[in-house]
């Protein structure tokens, strides 16, 4: 009876010390992988994507599940940073095929000649530094016009309102528009929504040759962008972007700290061969009134 007594206790003395021992295991395992988490050695997945948010060009949104009522398969969207000085990104694949074909489709039969705005009476005067043809759509026209801007103001993080009407421009062969700046110098065309902070520039199609945009003022070594061999001369003098149906290109005339940025002087170059469609969204510091 003493005997069966004694065995039990060793059994159950051995029993405990294996489980004190796991338990022992256990809590420095736990105490090892909080000293690495606290020192930033291994770290939690907290994303589906999980991509360091400091690396911009590798941060892929995806706002725009809308368009995929248009098309079945969207190709791949990803934003590229092009310059600081300007701030000036690229959202490749903005646009759908679709969404281009439309746009064109829908000014076409609107065409007419580009004015630029005269800085003294705010007033639209024909002009030889803009060749092209142009048109204005309503803000908000309908519900495809409805959904690009939401995702422009999703892209711009400027509301809406902020926004002018899309502008629809074509430039044939010869045709250009000599560099300028998008915000303005008078009081007048401030008067509506104030100064024009953004532009987004959207590629509604593919140019054979020339009809790039250029930034001839940008703090940047122009022959770095790895599309230099295929850019016209005119492209050359300055930091350019290259037509490509769908893309969008987003600078920005005012710097962060609210002061107008002279490094945003911009230009498209005249068209060699083919047509150049293209739509631009101006927004505003405030709600701009339609
Ligand atoms: O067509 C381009 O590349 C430039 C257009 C432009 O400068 C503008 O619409 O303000």
């Amino acid at each position: 009876m003493a005997k069966g007594k004694h065995t039990h206790t060793r059994a159950q003395g051995k029993k405990w010390s294996t489980f004190s021992l796991v338990l022992w295991a256990l809590f420095f395992l736990t105490l090892i992988l909080v000293v690495l988490l606290a020192l930033g050695i291994v770290y939690l997945p907290t994303t589906d994507d999980d991509f360091p948010t400091t690396d911009l060009s590798a941060f892929r949104r995806k706002t725009s599940q809308s368009a995929e009522s248009l098309v079945e398969n969207p190709p791949e969207q990803w934003t590229e940073i092009l310059s600081w000085e300007p701030r000036a990104f690229i959202y490749h694949n903005f646009l759908s095929k679709e969404e281009c074909e439309y746009l064109i489709e829908l000014a076409k039969p609107q065409m007419v000649k580009s004015s630029v705005v005269d800085s003294k009476t705010g007033k639209s005067t024909e002009s030889r530094v803009r060749t092209s043809s142009g048109m204005f759509l309503k803000r908000g026209k309908d519900k495809i016009v409805q959904n690009i801007e939401k995702r422009i103001a999703d892209f711009t993080f400027i509301p809406e309102e902020n926004g002018e009407g899309l502008q629809i421009l074509h430039y044939e062969v010869g045709q250009k528009y000599e560099p300028h700046y998008d915000y303005f110098l008078d009081e007048f065309n401030t008067k509506n929504g104030g100064q024009r902070i953004a532009t987004v520039l959207m590629y509604l199609s593919d140019v054979e040759e020339g009809g790039e945009t250029v930034f001839p003022a940008a703090n940047a070594n122009f022959s770095s962008v790895p599309w230099w061999n295929d850019l016209s001369q005119c492209a050359r003098k300055g930091l350019s972007v290259k037509p490509k149906m769908g893309d969008a290109l987003l600078f920005w005339s005012m710097r962060p700290d609210a002061t107008l940025d002279p490094s945003s002087l911009h230009g498209g170059c005249p068209v060699i061969k083919g047509n150049k469609w293209s739509s631009t969204k101006w927004m505003h510091l405030r709600e701009y009134k339609v």
